[in-house]
């Protein structure tokens, strides 16, 4: 996943001097790519390459180390199913909820709509993220400021190693990829420390990666998961700038009864679908309805 701004000379523009630009986000040897208008921001942090650009076809977008993480057009299916699925799947209303990664702000924007979240707690790495996303994407990151948002700047995996037993109602892990500053958020000491974190009717929802994209690391993700916890889902949906689209996220429980559908009602899912572009009482349950081939990746 290099990241490649290709520059060729536009052929078919009345302006001689502008350039065509595109940016490739590759995997394997495949790839996505998006036409640039411009590049608004780069930067490199002790972590990673940050870039922001404007495109046509999904708006601004994020990438990091070259791999796209959030685009202003489609990033609303994302961060909808990675907040509201588990947190309406719920025995009572959620109180304390934790984000790992996240800096961009969308999956805090989303668990602020819940009104009984007290504290939501957002634990990003590199705070370049965070105010990147603040200045040039205000409609994702515009919600940090909020009183019940408290930020962490701080690695995850020590910060989750060191909160006491039974601190949060849902832990979301919107991390990146497997690959670099993220790739300790894939780990069996990590989700250990994720489910002794958990209350225990608490339920972790990871992002799980591409299921045709990168088929073995979902397989491998969900073995881990397996390992920890005993009651372990997976839903999906897709993310258009993400590679091949197919995304899976995870549904890890400690408590065999809470189960994507035994406590939501249309009751608690309507007020929250209401203020959604993407989230539904009926999206809840069908993107637990996984295809036979990714079915086989995630329950092995
Ligand atoms: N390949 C993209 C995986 C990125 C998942 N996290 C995105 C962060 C959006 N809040």
């Amino acid at each position: 996943m290099t990241p490649s701004l290709i520059e060729t000379p536009k052929t078919t523009d009345a302006t001689a001097n502008s350039l065509d630009l595109w940016v490739t986000e590759r995997f394997g040897s495949a790839g996505v790519t998006f036409k640039v208008n411009s590049i608004l921001h780069r930067s490199e942090s002790s972590f990673q390459t940050l870039d922001i650009i404007d495109t046509d076809a999904f708006g601004r977008m994020m990438l990091l180390d070259g791999c796209v993480m959030t685009t202003e057009k489609d990033e609303f299916i994302y961060h909808e199913l990675i907040s509201h699925v588990p947190l309406l799947s719920l025995p009572t209303a959620p109180e304390r909820v934790l984000v790992i990664g996240g800096g961009d702000g969308g999956t805090v924007r989303e668990v602020l709509k819940h009104p009984s979240v007290k504290e939501v707690v957002l634990c990003e790495i590199d705070g370049d993220v965070i105010t990147a996303s603040q200045e040039y994407l205000p409609s994702i990151g515009g919600f940090l400021e909020n009183p019940r948002v408290t930020l962490e700047v701080k690695d995850g995996i020590a910060y989750m190693a060191s909160l006491p037993p039974n601190s949060f109602d849902v832990i979301l892990i919107d991390s990146t990829d497997p690959v670099g500053p993220g790739e300790g958020l894939f780990t069996h000491e990590f989700y250990t420390n994720a489910k002794n974190a958990l209350k225990p009717h608490g339920i972790l929802t990871a992002q799980t990666e591409g299921l045709m994209a990168l088929p073995e690391g979902v397989k491998k993700i969900y073995s881990l998961l397996r390992g920890v916890f005993p009651h372990v889902r997976g839903y999906h949906a897709t993310v258009p700038t993400y590679p091949c689209g197919l995304w899976s996220w995870s549904f890890c429980t400690k408590d065999p009864g809470i189960t994507p559908t035994a406590h939501l009602t249309p009751q608690k899912a309507v007020p929250i679908e209401a203020t959604c572009r993407y989230y539904n009482h009926a999206v809840h349950q069908a993107v637990f309805a996984l295809p036979n081939f990714a079915k086989a990746l995630v329950d092995g």
